[in-house]
């Protein structure tokens, strides 16, 4: 199998990740794990480090303070560069990302350079989020259609499947946004180089355990990425 690294940012996620680690052992898929903590409070760096020991695919770097999602993955990204790997994933530590679709994932990567798991293709595929959040998630996509230009239904999408040859070709120093803007920044660059993108349906979950980090500041991150990306093109 090729080489794989799926790669968890991590921030106070003691109540999720073991048994993420546990669920990701029972694919029967050959998958090294890449841990990105940012001195979780909870004590989960101290954990997957304990846990390195016994878990001969499980990798762990440990950051200083919560430097956000963004560069969490950046790091992981350059990692995987460093390391050899041929595919990469974006994942979450909290089952809104089911590791069930893992396999599909690797099937469709096989001919694209991006496969991302779409909320927004056959409807929608969200449940618990309180409707709220679901409208601005949803109106959020709309508008960065509009902005970018891009075919793809569900922009925000952070549970994906990256070619790493085709990150290799990105710039990976110019990724400024940390929030939702990340995973538009990303889908962005790859779509304006040209690359095979391809989005398959999932079904995504609120989390039931742990709490959100969601804040006001990821959301105005992301409406002035998407006029950056819209009148300057993303070079920014
Ligand atoms: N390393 C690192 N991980 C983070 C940071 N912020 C969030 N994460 C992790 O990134 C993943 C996604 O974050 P979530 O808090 O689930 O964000 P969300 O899905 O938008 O919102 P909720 O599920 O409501 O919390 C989780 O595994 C978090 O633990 C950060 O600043 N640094
Ligand atoms: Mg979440």
């Amino acid at each position: 199998m090729a080489k794989t690294l799926v790669i968890i940012p991590t921030y106070n996620e003691m109540d999720n990740l073991p048994r993420m680690l546990d669920r990701l052992d029972t694919t029967g898929l050959e998958l090294d794990v890449l841990i990105v903590d940012d001195g979780s409070p909870d004590g989960t760096g101290q954990w997957v480090k304990d846990q390195t020991a016994k878990r001969k695919n499980l990798h762990l770097i440990q950051r200083e303070g919560k430097q956000g999602l963004g560069s969490a993955y950046v790091r992981g990204f350059r990692y995987a560069i460093e390391n050899g790997y041929e595919f990469v994933f974006e994942m979450d530590a909290d089952f809104s990302h089911d590791p069930e679709y893992l396999p599909q994932f690797l099937r469709e990567i096989e001919a694209n350079d991006l496969v991302i798991g779409s909320r927004y293709i056959n409807g929608v595929n969200v449940v618990n989020w309180p409707m709220s959040r679901l409208l601005l998630s949803y109106f959020a996509n709309v508008y960065a259609r509009w902005a970018t230009g891009m075919p793809i239904q569900d922009a925000t999408a952070g549970f994906k499947c990256y070619r790493v040859a085709a990150l290799k070709t990105l710039d990976l120093s110019k990724i400024r946004s940390s929030g939702y803007g990340f995973q538009i920044e990303l889908k962005y660059k790859l779509w304006k180089k040209g690359f095979r993108i391809k989005e398959i349906p999932i079904i995504f979950r609120d989390r039931t355990a742990g709490t959100s980090k969601m804040s006001g500041g990821i959301i105005k991150e992301a409406l002035f990425l998407l006029i950056r990306l819209r009148f300057f093109g993303g070079s920014a």
